[in-house]
């Protein structure tokens, strides 16, 4: 069996594990009863890893240089044993809106939901976990969820309030709030594979999302892992020092660079064991004292490096790259680590056999590309998000794919796989003909992207636009802005084509492919900024803001 051997793969390095796992197929095989290996159904079971703001350029299968200095194992396994997808594109690049798309297949117009923290979610609309559960399977959630409302259609939650934290979070369970001991990434990984062991109704096939919180700002490694990529220097990617030259307004004025926006008491971590700095409150003062004394280490030889008089301009950008990427890439480490201890239970209770594995993140993310962090805007970094999928014996271990899937496929994906009708209102299309190495001749040639969330964190201006593998067209409607990307020669997207005769004809087809996806969509014209009156100096990093302060006293 195909998937078989790629599991193999892990199961050959252990032979008890090996041997635990024939056991129990031959019980299963066998109906020798009481193991729980998806008793009373043949349809598979399904565990979707869910990362937040994980780029694929820090993933060993994509191949990115970058990940060659910090690889992914255990998440390669997923690709080595499944489908790895190119271009997953999401609908929308932020965390609320593409999390609201992925439950009910939906753009946020159709399901209410445009910008992180707006609103709650409405969770008495149709999703595809409450389809899941009517049609006969237990549905669990744990980690992050962000989406403001009580979780519906699971019938087990425990998730972090709001964005989390590293260290010591709080979880929210239908019984309250409560702290747990540990960093994050590991105490969702202990309840998830708990809940697999102990808690779940063995008589039905099960789906379980693991959301990690992690690698999400402001990017805390545990202590085991302070220390892992120093002296390590990563490559920088080609555009660290993007000027934004002939580009538009929005990509001048956004607020998400190293070289401005990177806080020194949040990102940077210097000057932080106080009182008032963004670190302190959301890690340092969380700290154990053991943890205290490791992080002491690591905050003094930042502190150090950071005061050297002769780290300022480039150098300091560069600097502050290195420094943003090994924190990351840390976080990036141990959420493997633990994505493996939970490949391994799968593989050690004998549910790898039947067990859909789906690792996606909520969008992309920069690492320093165009000298930025953060996401939102539709260059490919944050637009693209990584998806690997491993279903065994249906899809060919070690296959690609580059065809324009999307978030929005999500939830009918699942669905399919499942065996349960989808919903009517449903706008993406299930992807288990791609799994299966057959695209539909109908499938998507063009994908709509859409961004609200201005004035807001970041200031990235509202956006929309659609992409057909090669050309990118992108309207910034509140500037009336036009960006029209060529892919193919122009991969760092760095050139607007917009008013080049020569893309004249190009420019036309994806104008017209922008009104059809959105008349297929059923986008209304003239979405009202949901923001309006609200203070962008409220969002401006403390750079920036003085930067914004020293303008609007010039102009005085
Ligand atoms: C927080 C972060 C932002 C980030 C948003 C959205 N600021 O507001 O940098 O863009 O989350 O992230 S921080 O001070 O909390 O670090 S998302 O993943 O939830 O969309
Ligand atoms: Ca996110």
């Amino acid at each position: 069996m195909r998937a078989e051997k790629a599991a193999g793969i892990r199961l050959e390095k252990s032979p008890t594990v090996l041997m635990k796992a024939k056991l129990l197929k031959w019980m299963a095989l066998t109906g020798f009863a009481g193991i729980g290996v998806c008793q009373g159904s043949d349809r598979p079971n399904i565990v979707f890893i869910f990362s937040d703001d994980h780029a694929d350029q820090a993933i060993s299968a994509y191949g990115h240089p970058i990940s060659k200095k910090a690889p992914t194992p255990n998440i390669d396994r997923i690709a080595e044993g499944g489908m790895r997808f190119e271009r997953c594109m999401v609908t929308s690049s932020i965390c609320g809106p593409s999390r609201a798309a992925v439950l009910t297949g939906k753009y946020p117009h159709k399901n209410g939901f445009y910008f992180n923290e707006a609103n709650d979610f409405d969770g008495s609309q149709v999703t595809f976990p409450k389809l899941l559960q009517a049609g006969g399977y237990q549905t669990s959630i744990i980690g992050k969820w962000h989406l403001g409302s009580e979780p519906t259609g699971f019938d087990h939650w425990e998730i972090l309030p709001g964005q989390g934290v590293y260290y010591q979070p709080d979880f929210w369970t239908p019984d309250g709030i409560h702290i747990e001991n540990g960093y994050v990434t590991d105490v969702i990984t202990d309840k998830a594979i708990q809940w697999l062991s102990e808690q779940r109704d063995t008589s039905k096939p099960f789906f379980l999302m693991v959301p990690h919180k992690a690698p999400h700002r402001e990017w805390s490694p545990p202590v085991k892992y302070l220390e892992l990529f120093e002296g390590v220097t990563f490559p920088e990617p080609a555009t660290l020092l993007d000027d934004y030259r002939g580009r538009t307004t929005a990509a001048h004025d956004q607020d998400m660079s190293l070289a401005i926006t990177f806080e020194k008491d949040r990102d940077l971590k210097v000057d932080v064991r106080r009182p008032g700095s963004v670190f302190y409150e959301r890690v340092y003062s969380k700290l154990s004292p053991e943890q205290r004394v490791a992080w002491d280490r690591n905050l003094d030889r930042r502190e150090a490096e950071y005061n050297d008089p002769d780290l300022k301009g480039v150098a300091l950008t560069r600097w502050k790259y290195q420094s943003y990427l090994r924190d990351y890439l840390a976080c990036v480490r141990s959420m493997d680590d633990n994505i493996g201890r939970l490949l391994d239970h799968l593989a050690e209770s004998g549910l790898a056999e039947n067990t859909i594995v789906i690792y996606a993140s909520d969008q992309g993310f920069y690492l320093g590309e165009h000298g930025w962090f953060d996401k939102r805007f539709m260059y490919d970094e944050s637009y693209r998000t990584p998806l690997l999928i491993k279903w065994p014996d249906v899809v060919e271990p070690g296959s690609v794919n580059a065809d324009l899937v999307s978030n929005l496929d999500f939830a009918q994906t699942i669905l399919e796989m499942a065996q349960v009708a989808e919903d009517d209102s449903m706008q993406g299309a299930s992807m288990v003909p791609i799994l299966k190495g057959k695209t539909p001749e109908d499938w998507r040639k063009y994908h709509y992207y859409t961004y609200y969330e201005y004035p807001g964190w970041h200031m990235v201006q509202r956006h929309e636009g659609v992409y057909d593998g090669r050309y990118k067209l992108i309207h910034f409607y509140d500037l009336d802005e036009w960006e029209l990307i060529d892919m193919k020669t122009d991969p760092h997207e760095l050139t607007n084509q917009f008013h080049s005769p020569e893309y004249a004809e190009i420019k036309a087809r994806m104008k017209d492919a922008l009104v059809k996806v959105k008349e297929r969509y059923d986008v209304p014209e003239g979405i009202p900024s949901p923001r309006v009156g609200i203070d962008p100096m409220r969002y401006y990093s403390t750079e920036r803001k003085l930067i914004e302060e020293q303008r609007a006293q010039s102009a005085r």
